[in-house]
């Protein structure tokens, strides 16, 4: 039988225990997972430069945000390289197109509300989310870099937050139908990497709750009311 002493001898070795870098396993999961994150920052540096069209005099700042972006399509790209793995970039492509689609239908509309709410809050919640789950497990090359690029999702939320908050009153009806279309989209996102993410020793429950922190702390932020939050939390569920 265990005794108190083993089992913490055993919570330990489970932080301290990084995965095998280096096993068929987890390069084939890194292909796809790593192609996820080199497409999703792509995506978000195309989108910021698209938000800054419809903007003109926040074209500047927003293209500020895109191209860090790029520096950290580039950052992963090589984390990838130095594990010896190749992206598999069709699969990224497909796995964003849902949401991809959504944001160019907003965009073709200058829905600022639904493009500011798909980018800056739901992909940037997601991408935290991974990333912090990620840096637990990543190999030190990794780590370094990925604890470089979440203190730059955090300014994309925030950007995206105050846009939505100085903007509030016009735009809260459309930002609960976005949400209604869009946060189950990310659900089912995150269920897809699921098995992937298991693969590279992150946990599917972990990831939800980092992301229900980030996407609940942003909206409280924006000056929903916790009813509201609660609600809009739900459009997960179906
Ligand atoms: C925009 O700044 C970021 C867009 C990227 C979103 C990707 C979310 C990734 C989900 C999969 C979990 C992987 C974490 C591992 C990182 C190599
Ligand atoms: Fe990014
Ligand atoms: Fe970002």
């Amino acid at each position: 039988m265990p005794t108190l002493e083993t089992i913490e001898v055993a919570g330990e070795t489970d932080i301290n225990t990084l995965p095998d870098f280096t096993s068929e396993k987890y390069k084939d999961a890194y292909s796809r997972i790593n192609a996820i994150v080199i497409e999703g920052e792509k995506e978000a540096y195309d989108n910021y430069l698209s938000i800054g069209t419809l903007i003109p005099e926040k074209a500047d700042e927003l293209k500020k945000l895109a191209i860090m972006e790029l520096k950290h399509m580039k950052g992963f790209t090589a984390c990838g390289k130095n594990l010896g793995v190749k992206a598999d970039m069709p699969f990224a492509k497909e796995f964003f197109s849902p949401l991809h689609g959504n944001f160019q239908k907003a965009f073709e509309k200058g829905d600022l509300t639904t493009c500011f709410l798909i980018q800056a809050i739901l992909i940037e919640a997601f991408a935290i989310s991974a990333y912090h789950v990620y840096i637990r497990v990543a190999d030190p090359f990794a780590r370094k870099i990925t604890e470089n690029v979440v203190k730059d999702e955090y300014l994309h939320l925030n950007y995206g937050q105050e846009w939505l908050k100085a903007n509030l009153s016009s735009c809260k009806e459309e930002l609960i139908k976005a949400n209604k279309a869009n946060l189950p989209l990310i659900k089912s996102m995150l269920d897809q990497v699921a098995d992937d993410a298991h693969s590279l020793d992150m946990d599917k429950e972990e990831l939800m709750e980092e992301f229900m922190i980030a996407y609940q702390d942003s909206l409280l932020e924006i000056g929903m009311d916790s009813r509201e939050i609660a609600r809009m939390a739900l459009a997960a569920l179906v």
